[in-house]
C-alpha cells in the first residue's frame, strides 16, 4: 500500500536503517517530521492508560521485568484483580481523557480459564466506550481468535531487542515465540501493537536490527512502543549504563520514517526524561504516550504534570473513535 509520501515498505535493509541513524540529527528529525505530516496530525497525540491486572510471580526471566519470580525485587504477588476494581480503574482513565485502557498480566501465556476472566473484562472496558488492549504474554491462535471474537482492539507483545541482543536479556522464550505470537495476533485480525525497549546495554547495530523486525514484519504493527529500560533494584540490568538521551531521540526518528503509518508510543521511563526530552520525541514523530500515575509496576508522570505539558507545547490529546481503526478494515502496511 502507498502511504502518503512515500510507498509503506517491508524491505529495509540494515545498511540502509543504519545510514538513516548515522544521518545529522537535524536532517534525522526533519525527515522524520516530515514523514509524520505525510500520515498525521502533526500536533495530536494518542494517550492510553495500564494496569496490571495480575502482577509479580512470572515464570519467565526478563532481565529487566520486576515482576519475574527470578529476581528479588521486593514486589507483593497479587492475584487476578477483581472485574469491578478492573472497571473503576478504567472508567477514572476515561473521566482523565484517556482513550485506550491496556490491561497486562504477568504471565508466561495464559491458561483458558485467565482468558475467561480477562474477556470479561474486555467486554466490560469496551462497554464504558473505550479501546481495550491487553498484554498477556505468548498466545495460541486458539486464544487469539477467543480474544478476536470478544472484541478486543489491540494486543501488546513487544520483541523487546534485536535477535542478536535477545539471550543477553531473556533465555525462558525465544525470539521465533514471539514472531510467531505476533502472527496468531495479526491472522486473529487484532491490531498489533509491538516494540521494544532502549537501554538495557545493547548496541546502537542492536537498535537498528529491532525496527528492522519490526518494519519488515509483514504489515507494520498499528502500534510501535518504544520503552527506555526503568532500572528496577533488584533486576540484573539495575546499573546498567544510562542511554544518550539523543541516541534515544534518534531511535524514535528512525522508527517514524521505517513505520510512517504506525502509532510511535513514547513509553515507559518518561519519569526519568526532562519535558525538553520528551518534546524532542514528539518532535521526531512519536504520537502515543501512556497516561496516569502508573505504568505496571513502576511510576509515570502524573496526568496533570503531562496535560501541563502538552498545554505548553500545543498538543491535544486524540479522541477515541472506537472500532475506526479495526485491523480488519484497513488494508495491508501500517
Ligand atoms: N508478561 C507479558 C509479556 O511479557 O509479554 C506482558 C507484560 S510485560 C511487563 C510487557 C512489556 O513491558 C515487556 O515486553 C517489556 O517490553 C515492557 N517492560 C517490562 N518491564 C520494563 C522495564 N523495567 N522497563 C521498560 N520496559 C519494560
Ligand atoms: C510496553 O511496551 N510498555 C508497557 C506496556 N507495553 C505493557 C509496560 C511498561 C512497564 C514498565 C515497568 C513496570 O511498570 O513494571
Ligand atoms: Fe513476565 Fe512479562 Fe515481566 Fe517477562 S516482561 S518477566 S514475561 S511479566
Amino acid at each position: 500500500m502507498n502511504g502518503k509520501a512515500g510507498p509503506i515498505r517491508n524491505d529495509w535493509t540494515i545498511d540502509e536503517i543504519r545510514a538513516l541513524f548515522a544521518l545529522p540529527f537535524n536532517d534525522l528529525l526533519f525527515r522524520a517530521q516530515t514523514a509524520h505530516r505525510a500520515n498525521f496530525e502533526a500536533n495530536t497525540v494518542q494517550v492510553s492508560t495500564l494496569l496490571s491486572i495480575k502482577t509479580g510471580a512470572c515464570a519467565e526471566d526478563c532481565a529487566y521485568c520486576s515482576q519475574s519470580a527470578k529476581h528479588d525485587t521486593g514486589l507483593e504477588r497479587e492475584r487476578l484483580l477483581p472485574l469491578d476494581d478492573v472497571v473503576a480503574a478504567a472508567q477514572a482513565a476515561k473521566d482523565k481523557g484517556s482513550t485506550r485502557f491496556c490491561m497486562g498480566a504477568a504471565w508466561r501465556n495464559p491458561t483458558d480459564r485467565n482468558l475467561d476472566k480477562v474477556i470479561e473484562m474486555i467486554r466490560a472496558v469496551r462497554d464504558l466506550g473505550m479501546q481495550t488492549c491487553v498484554t498477556l504474554g505468548m498466545l495460541t491462535e486458539a486464544q487469539a481468535l477467543r480474544l478476536r471474537d470478544a472484541g478486543l482492539d489491540y494486543y501488546n507483545h513487544n520483541l523487546d531487542t534485536s535477535p542478536e541482543f535477545y539471550g543477553n536479556v531473556i533465555t525462558t522464550r525465544t525470539f521465533q515465540d514471539r514472531l510467531d505470537t505476533l502472527q496468531h495476533v495479526r491472522d486473529a485480525g487484532i491490531n498489533v501493537c509491538s516494540g521494544g525497549i532502549l537501554g538495557m546495554g545493547e548496541s546502537g547495530g542492536d537498535r537498528a536490527r529491532l525496527l528492522q523486525e519490526l518494519a519488515n514484519l509483514p504489515r507494520h504493527p498499528e502500534s510501535v512502543p518504544i520503552n527506555m529500560l526503568v532500572q528496577v533494584e533488584g533486576t540484573p540490568l539495575h546499573g546498567t549504563d544510562r542511554l544518550d538521551a539523543l541516541e534515544f531521540v534518534r531511535t524514535i526518528a528512525v522508527a517514524r520514517i521505517l513505520m510512517p503509518q504506525s502509532y510511535v508510543r513514547l513509553s515507559a521511563g518518561r519519569t526519568d526524561m526532562s519535558d525538553e526530552m520528551q518534546a524532542l520525541c514528539f518532535l521526531a514523530g512519536a504520537n502515543s504516550v501512556f497516561y496516569g500515575e502508573r505504568l505496571l509496576t513502576t511510576d509515570n508522570p502524573g496526568a496533570d504534570h503531562d496535560r501541563a505539558l502538552f498545554e505548553r507545547l500545543g498538543i491535544n490529546m486524540e479522541h477515541a473513535e472506537l472500532g475506526a481503526d479495526r485491523a480488519t478494515c484497513c488494508g495491508s502496511g501500517g
